[in-house]
């Protein structure tokens, strides 16, 4: 019986220092892996002194060290596309709005028939209107924000919440604490006998839609009837997907990626774009999309629909 007593402590001694060996292990790893995750290429620390021209041959490529380089910015304005990185965004009051800050990233002087744009919301904000005949689209990216209209009914609409608001429509938006948005705006294009109703939603309640020949997975946030003269499209991606059609045509799309990393092609460019980016597609602009990264790809996209180009 002691002796089984004795094997038993020995036993326990063994796999505590077992375990405490694995757990040393493990934190040095963690350490390791912190480290290493400052940079794509294992660069060693900045605090040992390196020799001359060493940083000409041996260049960081991580995002974090790039942002830090004076001047450095992804993003790119060209003719037809635009890509819009976080750390070009620019916010100022927006008008009409109290105490919100908005960032356009999308505007007309680009050559798009409508607005995306930001909407930081802060500690007792409200929501001004659109222009006459201008319709709304927007999505809760952060927080909580409260939509009031003509019928006395009140949506709360959390993170991946959205609401279209039809051109003329009263309405307000109200936030008590921090709450950001993406919001689109556009001139409705009216058609003899469809209007377009107030539609609120979540994502994660829109099904997915049968995509042939792509692999995808897509979520159209607004009705497809003729009333609606743009779409909102959730589009996810598993790493390594890719979209199989090269699109080209006449349609305009203004994109945020929510989720993931991945390269688009834009015309004859290929740009590394993450969470965070924003990007114009002007009508006809070549473009492709190829998810890479280790989690899911998931952007949300504006796209014209249901009129015809000559009008
Ligand atoms: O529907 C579309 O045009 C969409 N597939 N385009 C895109 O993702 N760039
Ligand atoms: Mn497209």
């Amino acid at each position: 019986m002691k002796n089984l007593a004795g094997v038993q402590f020995l036993d326990k001694m063994e796999s505590f220092s077992v375990h405490s060996l694995l757990l040393a292990l493990f934190l040095l790893c963690d350490l390791r892996i912190s480290f290493s995750q400052q940079g794509f290429c294992s660069a060693p620390s900045i605090l040992e002194s390196q020799p001359l021209y060493w940083k000409a041959t041996n260049p960081t490529l991580s995002p974090a060290y790039l942002q830090e380089l004076p001047g450095f910015t992804r993003s790119v304005y060209e003719k037809d596309h635009a890509l819009i990185t976080p750390e070009s965004h620019v916010f100022s009051p927006l008008p009409d709005w109290i105490n919100t800050l908005g960032a356009y990233l999308i505007a007309p002087p680009m050559g798009s028939h409508f607005v995306m744009y930001l909407a930081k919301m802060q500690d007792n904000s409200k929501s001004g209107l659109p222009p006459s005949d201008v319709e709304r689209f927007l999505f809760v990216l952060q927080g909580v924000v409260t939509l009031s209209e003509m019928s006395g009914i009140d949506y709360k609409l959390e993170v991946d919440s959205y609401a279209y608001l039809p051109p003329n429509l009263e309405h307000s938006l109200k936030s008590d604490n921090s709450a950001t948005l993406v919001v689109f705006e556009r001139r409705y294009a009216y058609l003899e006998n469809h209007l377009s109703e107030l539609i609120v939603g979540s994502t994660d309640k829109q099904p997915i839609l049968e995509t042939p020949g792509e692999v995808f997975e897509l979520r159209k946030l607004l009705p497809t009837s003729l009333a609606y003269d743009f779409n909102i499209h959730i589009m996810d991606f598993q790493p390594g997907e890719f979209l199989n059609v090269k699109e080209v045509h006449y349609n305009q799309h203004g994109l945020l990626i929510l989720e993931g990393q991945g390269i688009y092609r834009l015309g004859n460019n290929w740009f590394p774009v993450e969470a965070g980016d924003a990007i114009w597609m002007a009508p006809f602009v070549p473009q492709w999309y190829g998810a890479l990264g280790k989690t899911r790809s998931r952007y949300l996209l504006y796209k014209d629909v249901n009129r015809n180009p000559l009008l």
